[in-house]
């Protein structure tokens, strides 16, 4: 069929979401409407968005054609034509998860031809049937009030805060330092400050107005503390450490900001001191880049919006099912294959991405320059492949991996076919090990995260030498039960549980193999949870996020694992703010207003054994709803900002109505307004 020169709404979709009731399935309605001026036939109909059509479904009025996770093929019946002006309309009654949000639905939608053509498609945001609140996208406003409950400005919250006096706001600050650590800790904060805020003209030469800040170092402090101390006249910031220096620079900018912008609400002090210290020593932010891809300007601010937070680890997510993201010479087809999706390439549009090739990578030479900008800002960066799971791309680019006898299929949590690299090949390690020297060439800090989430419990159950190597170990028994599940789709509706199964077993494998080969580089390994499976990795060499149940996180902790939580009900800043459809996000977690995650204590009832072993918290950004960047920053601001105080602050000393009345003067990524 010839089209006439398309614009976008030549083809439009609409969604919308009926949830079931006790007497009526789920129903998930697509409506393809022809505005084209043409009949169209001999066409498909290809969706992608978070949610996922159940594979077993029934569909009325088409059918599903190829299917790889949530990208989706709808088939009308056999020779069917869309005249113009009329509409064809789907209804699809099994999903892998009911939709609770607008940006469950589709996201993106194209039609595609025998030929290879592809147009694109308009695609509006799922509907709730019956609902028309509007879609809330973009930051939420948090307005300063007139009487702060605290007289500066300041997040996450010191410890030791005894400041009184009032001064006209000084036009900025002349940093005056003293000794190296002190002159970077300077060029720090003058960097930071023009990443965030660069009109504002925080830092600024004497002849400006600047008021004198006199930055030194003392012995005796923890590593990242600070102490401030005001007079009428300067300021001075000493510390035992650059980063300490630099913390206390960001804390005298921001209680700058609150009084700069907000005179009649925030102070700026002319006396006494404040002295503070993290509670945590792993205050992080884990971003899923696979998913989605953000370029190295998003990576660079984002890293600027951690140092304004004191946060001071960035967990990487660089390799998933639907993307790999990092550039390695041995292997050149990750990043030529891996990084892209598209109609017709290895990997389909996902999540929302459309026909075209779309995607990218982060360079060797870029990823140089970010692990020193983010050193400049306190910031360790570690990156993550995610193995022996959530291999998709990785095997798309790399295609022997897989066991050559190897029969039949399982499925991930996440839709995707033997997407796990195989524990008894050499292949695997071959290729692992050398993925990780050039990685631990890259990142200096020497911790990397190997992933191990979400095996599913079938995994290799068709691969002869996985099945052989199970026998070894537990016996024909054990073997045949894993051999069983060959095929048999377990976890449309949630991870599977596979502690104790042939699956954890032959993980264990891996990791121990993994583990024991950082080791030998001189790194600590990261895995989810889930890499304690059969125990088997070395406890102080090593340590995990704790992500689904903090029952889970405090067990762990109990056993001597050294933990970093990152609850998924509150920390995951993926999960929507509310249970209404209205708000964008996942759900799978539930959901979590940023005062609730504020007010989480990761670490209730722990024992002092359990504490202990608490390495910090972290916030997560997991990106299959993030398919426009005003979603990103809904969901992600303030509860960056909640999850930073918790790391930092005593719990004693949090105060949600402190917290926000100074949220709406933290920095955002993108700066969408709410709408
Ligand atoms: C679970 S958390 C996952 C991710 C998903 C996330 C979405 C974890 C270790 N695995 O693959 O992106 O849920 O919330």
């Amino acid at each position: 069929m010839t089209m006439p020169l398309q614009n976008r709404s030549a083809f439009e979709l609409e969604t919308a979401w009926t949830p079931a009731t006790d007497d009526r399935a789920m129903a998930y309605t697509l409506r393809l409407k022809n505005n084209s001026g043409a009949t169209l036939r001999d066409f498909r109909l290809c969706v992608s968005g978070p949610g996922r059509v159940d594979p077993t479904t029934d569909v009325e009025g088409g059918a599903v054609g190829m299917r790889l996770s949530n990208f989706t093929e709808l088939l009308p019946p056999d020779g069917f034509e869309l005249e113009s002006g009329e509409s064809w309309t789907i209804t699809v009654h099994g999903l892998s998860w009911a939709f609770k949000h607008w940006t469950d639905g589709a996201r993106s939608a194209y039609l595609a031809f025998r030929d290879g053509r592809t147009l694109a498609v308009a695609t509006a945001p799922t509907r709730l049937t019956g609902g028309n609140a509007p879609l809330k996208r973009g930051v939420e406003f948090y307005p300063v009030p007139a009487a702060p409950p605290a007289p500066v400005s300041i997040i996450p919250w010191p410890n030791h805060v005894s400041v009184s006096g009032r001064r006209s706001v000084p036009a900025g600050f002349t940093l005056v330092a003293a000794g190296t650590e002190a002159e970077e800790a300077a060029q720090a904060f003058t960097t930071l400050t023009e990443a965030l805020f660069a009109v504002e003209g925080i830092v600024r030469p004497v002849s400006e107005g600047g008021l004198p800040v006199h930055l030194q170092l003392k012995g005796g402090l923890a590593p990242e503390a600070y102490e401030i101390a005001f007079s009428p006249a300067s300021v001075s910031i000493s510390a035992s450490t650059r980063s300490g220096l630099f913390y206390g620079l960001v804390t005298l900018g921001q209680i700058w900001r609150g009084a700069r912008h907000f005179p009649d609400a925030y102070n700026f002090p002319s006396e006494g001191q404040i002295s503070d210290a993290p509670s945590m020593a792993w205050r992080g932010l884990h971003l899923d880049v696979a998913r989605q891809f953000y370029g190295e300007a998003e990576i660079r601010k984002l890293l600027a919006i951690l140092a304004w937070n004191k946060l001071n680890r960035f967990h990487w997510h660089l390799s998933d099912d639907e993307a790999w993201r990092v550039e390695i010479d041995a292997y050149p087809a990750l990043t030529e294959i891996g990084a892209w999706r598209g109609a017709g390439l290895a990997i389909p549009p996902l999540l929302g991405t459309g026909p075209e090739k779309s995607g990218g990578y982060y360079t060797k030479a870029v990823i140089r320059g970010i692990v020193t900008h983010a050193k400049t800002f306190g910031i360790e960066i570690v990156p993550e492949i995610d193995v022996p799971g959530h291999c998709f791309a990785m095997q798309q680019a790399i295609p022997g991996l897989r066991d050559p006898q190897e029969k039949g299929s399982y499925y991930s949590v996440q839709g995707f076919p033997d997407n796990c690299l195989n524990p008894v090949r050499e292949e695997t390690y071959t290729v692992l090990e050398t993925i990780f020297k050039e990685l631990i060439e890259l990142f200096p800090f020497r911790t990397i995260h190997v992933g191990a989430d979400e095996v599913p419990i079938g995994a290799w159950s068709g691969s002869p030498q996985a099945l052989a190597k199970l026998r070894d170990i537990h016996g024909d028994a054990v073997a045949q039960a894993h051999a069983r599940r060959l095929n048999v789709i377990t976890n449309t509706h949630g991870a599977d549980a596979i502690d104790g199964s042939g699956a954890a077993v032959l993980q264990a494998i891996f990791l121990e193999r993994v583990q024991k080969f950082l080791a030998s580089q001189g790194c600590v390994t990261g895995g989810w949870e889930e890499a304690a499976h059969g125990n088997v990795i070395e406890k102080e060499k090593a340590y995990l996020c704790g992500w689904r149940d903090m029952q889970v996180s405090a067990a762990l902790a109990g056993e001597g694992y050294s933990m970093v939580v990152c609850p998924g009900q509150a920390y995951y800043l993926d999960m929507a703010n509310s249970p209404d459809w209205d708000e964008p996000g996942a759900s799978w977690a539930g959901w979590s207003a940023p005062e609730m995650t504020y007010a989480f204590d990761p670490i209730a009832g722990w024992s002092d054994t359990q504490r202990a072993n608490l390495r910090g918290v972290q916030a997560c950004i997991w990106s299959e709803p993030m398919t426009d960047r005003a979603v990103f920053d809904r969901l992600v601001f303030p509860r960056l900002s909640a999850v930073a105080e918790t790391g930092w602050t005593k719990k004693e000393r949090k105060s949600w109505d402190r917290f926000k009345a100074s949220a709406g003067l933290m920095p955002v990524l993108y700066g969408y307004p709410l709408a």
